[in-house]
């Protein structure tokens, strides 16, 4: 949508003196648009982090939509269906925002289909009961939100206002967890213990979402500097940290984790397992294959669709073939 309005005249080389004029608009707060000069550096870091951003909700559907036929009720299963559907929605906004930095649609797809581009690890778990889809809804839309708000205000203009409305959906998202985790935590000592089953399996994998420690990001630096990341990756885990464990303690769960504690006002917790996020991210998790081949058999599946969508656009601009 955006891309129809982008210049195609090549942008001045990178220079310094383009960066220090680059550093002063960025230092001021002034937003940046998709036609205004950039360095490449920045440039290539939004399109690295949008697009693996947009492949994250789209193979973020998979885990879910595995339990829309099985949702215990017709109002969870509408409102299983309405969140899977706004998360297809997000990945194509943010696909939308990639575009407007001179990628295309189809490499960015085919990067995710070929293996190349990375996406969240949380995605390579299994959902094995009713209660993950709460679990999932509580703590991974939890930490998605925690991790995206500060998004809102990222200096890259399309970025941040497809954020604004994908976090307002996330909000939805994570209540409609926590009121399964509520219920089924009043509920029968098999549901509870069902909840507290789903807890002990993401809580972990949670903590990785936010990536690798500070002193081991590469990218936080300049991100910072360039004000797509407001909070670096351990500050926004403390975030969620504390805001998510009174609220587990209140559903009357443990957290998995015989270190967690409260000292001067944060929640302390024990040490995450990185071996396992970084055998995840090689692609080698639970589901990381399974998830993959789904992805290629939805976009097998669906090309009639763009082949129909194709000769119908076609149809409608005289002079115009389909592609
Ligand atoms: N999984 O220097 P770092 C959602 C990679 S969607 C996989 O800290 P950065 C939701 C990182 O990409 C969830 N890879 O990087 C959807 C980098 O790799 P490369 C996704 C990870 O970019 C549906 C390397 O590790 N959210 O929540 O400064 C339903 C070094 O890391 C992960 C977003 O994408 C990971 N967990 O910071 C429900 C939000 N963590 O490219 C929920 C936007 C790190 O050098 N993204 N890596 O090969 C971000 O905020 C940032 O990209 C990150 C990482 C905080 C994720």
């Amino acid at each position: 949508m955006y891309s129809q309005a982008l210049n195609t005249a090549s942008t001045p080389a990178d220079t310094s003196e383009v960066a220090t004029r680059f550093q002063i608009r960025i230092d001021a707060e002034e937003r940046i648009e998709p036609n205004d000069a950039m360095p490449d550096a920045y440039r290539r870091t939004l399109i690295r982090q949008i697009s693996q951003h947009a492949h994250s909700e789209l193979i973020g559907m998979l885990p879910e939509g595995n339990w829309i036929t099985r949702a215990p009720s017709l109002r969870r299963k509408a409102a299983l269906l309405a969140k899977v559907q706004d998360e297809g929605g997000h990945g194509l906004y943010l696909y939308a925002a990639a575009e407007t930095l001179g990628v295309s649609r189809e490499e960015l797809v085919d990067q995710l289909l070929t293996g190349r581009a990375k996406y969240s690890t949380i995605f390579n778990y299994p959902t094995l009961t009713w209660a993950d889809i709460g679990a999932i809804g509580w703590l991974v839309d939890g930490a998605a939100i925690m991790n995206q708000i500060p998004l809102c205000r990222c200096s890259y203009g399309p970025y941040a206002r497809a954020m604004i409305r994908i976090c307002k959906e996330e909000s939805f998202h994570q209540r409609q967890g926590y009121e399964i985790m509520l219920t089924l935590c009043r509920g029968t000592d098999e549901q509870k213990a069902m909840a507290q089953d789903a807890l002990n399996r993401w809580w972990w994998p949670c903590l990785m979402m936010f990536g690798p420690p500070d002193r081991q990001s590469p990218h936080t630096d300049s991100s910072t500097r360039w004000k797509i990341k407001r909070f670096t990756n351990d500050a926004l885990r403390q975030k969620f940290v504390d805001a998510t464990v009174p609220q587990g303690l209140h559903l009357g769960l443990r957290f998995p984790d015989p270190e967690l504690r409260c000292e001067d006002g944060h929640w302390v917790f024990g040490t995450i397992d990185w071996d396992e996020f970084r055998r995840v991210l090689a692609g080698d998790g639970p589901c990381n294959r399974e998830r993959l081949a789904a992805r290629r058999k939805a976009h097998d599946d669906g090309a009639w669709v763009r082949e129909a969508a194709q000769v119908w656009a076609a149809k409608q601009t005289p002079g115009r073939k389909a592609a």
